[in-house]
């Protein structure tokens, strides 16, 4: 994701990074750098020239601090930046505990729209949420069979009224879901190619008719700034109460995820990574910041303070890491990054007394990817709650990442033990690692 980025910020931080002493000669030279990256990522203009300008001011009057490298602590101003240029916090959902609660789903033809709506139901599904899908785009037959095709591979009721306007098909869809106990509506709107005034017309009706919880606006993020422009014209009209960056696994440079929230005042709440039903994520600003500049903020502050072997700072990480609820999510995330650098390994040799217990430990490939298969084989609500994962769970997740109930078991003893490890740290009274450790042999 965003590669290109990526690697032209990471270009671009070589010129403080490491240095001693960093002088405002440095930083200028290494935010005019971060500026090209961002607009050759497909950035708005605006959005870029502010976001330097904001970073070189916080950096130039940043005291430095002792033992870590001032470069490094430009870069973990340039995160927190990027933070809050997507969104600062996560923006959930609106809750369904309503019946029926109604997603309105909008945006351009291709952009995800039908798919997103496939992905809604089977992520409520899975919630043991009954969802309804609504075919309100009717001037495609073939799109009104693709949602049934979707619904049905799924389990999950269609509704579809033959001859009817798309706000008479939404406003009885909704009738139906009361009648029925249907806990989530989700209407799967006509998009056009571009933006037009009747389209917009018959968008504001559902939405007059329907009065939903949640209108997500899906964008797609292969098409840069002109997401954006969308997503902004559709905000003004309809008050879209939330963005939905689409195709965020193909080759999308980042433009549109970084500008779509600063420009329309949107929060993105979800994240679609790929065209299988299950490629839904929910948006974690910190997290995508995290991916484009290649490092998460603690793990650069470690791998400074490590360097340095300042016991008092590694401590403090640490705790800051153990404050840290640690879910399996995390764990996975941890997983996709430990290949590259190793963070855990670092983050854990930090603790005095644990270094040394890790010295000389290989990371063993394939088993970085089994565990990766058998999470992501996880419902979210496992990942965050792995103690819900009962006998029937671990059958369905070993045949859905092709391994075993055993090595399933296997993963959560793991799993299960790093995480008391982790409290027992927090409570400083840390004896020792449990042996075989995962992914440490
Ligand atoms: N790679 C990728 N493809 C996607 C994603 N979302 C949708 N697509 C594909 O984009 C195309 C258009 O999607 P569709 O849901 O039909 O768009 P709609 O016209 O807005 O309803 C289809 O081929 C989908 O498989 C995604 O997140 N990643
Ligand atoms: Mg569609």
């Amino acid at each position: 994701m965003f590669a290109n980025l990526t690697d032209k910020l990471e270009l671009a931080f070589k010129k403080v990074r490491g240095l001693g002493k960093v002088s405002e000669k440095n930083i200028k030279d290494s935010m005019r750098e971060v500026r090209q990256a961002l607009l050759e990522a497909d950035v708005n203009f605006k959005v870029a020239r502010e976001f330097v300008k904001s970073v070189q001011e916080k950096a130039i009057g940043t005291e430095v601090l002792q033992s870590i490298d001032p470069g490094q602590q430009i870069v973990k101003i340039v995160h927190d930046e990027m933070v809050d240029l997507l969104g600062g916090t996560a923006a959930p959902l609106a809750s369904v505990d309503k019946t029926p609660t109604v997603y309105m789903i909008c945006g351009l033809q291709g952009s995800g729209k039908t798919t997103l709506t496939g992905k809604l139901a089977l992520m409520y599904k899975r919630k043991k949420k009954k969802a309804l899908v609504v075919a309100a785009d009717i001037y495609r037959p073939a799109a009104v069979k693709q949602l049934k095709v979707l619904a049905d591979s799924i389990q999950v009721e269609h509704y579809y009224l033959e001859n009817e306007s798309p706000v008479t098909i939404c406003r009885e869809a909704v009738k139906y879901a009361e009648k029925n106990f249907i806990d989530l509506v989700i209407l799967d709107t006509a998009g056009r190619l571009h933006i037009d005034d009747k389209l917009m017309g018959e968008l504001e009706d559902i939405k007059q008719a329907t009065k939903p919880d949640e209108i997500l606006l899906v964008a797609d993020s292969m098409t840069g700034q002109d997401a954006v422009n969308v997503a902004d014209e559709f905000h003004k009209r309809l008050q879209v109460t939330g963005v939905v960056l689409s195709k965020l696994d193909g080759d999308a440079r980042g433009g549109a995820a970084l500008s779509i929230r600063k420009v329309t005042g949107c929060p993105i709440k979800l994240a679609s990574v790929g065209e299988k039903l299950g490629d839904l994520e929910l948006f974690h600003p910190d997290r995508l910041a995290s991916r484009i500049l290649g490092m998460g903020d603690i793990v650069s502050l470690v791998e400074k303070a490590q360097e340095t072997v300042d016991i008092e700072k590694a401590e403090e990480l640490s705790e800051k890491l153990l404050k840290a609820k640690f879910d399996l999510e995390d764990f996975l995330d941890q997983m996709a990054q430990l290949k590259k650098m190793g963070p855990l390994e670092s983050v854990l040799g930090m603790v005095p007394g644990v270094g040394k217990a890790l010295k000389g430990v290989k990371l063993d490939e394939r088993e970085i990817e089994r565990t990766a298969a058998i999470i992501k084989s996880m419902t979210i609500e496992e990942r965050r709650q792995p103690h819900i994962i009962d006998g029937s769970r671990k059958k369905r997740i070993a045949a859905g990442s092709g391994t075993s109930v055993q090595a399933v078991n296997q993963l959560l003893k793991q799993f299960f033990a790093m995480q008391k490890m982790f409290s027992q740290m927090g409570k400083k009274n840390f004896k020792g690692l449990p042996k075989n450790m995962m992914p440490f042999q």
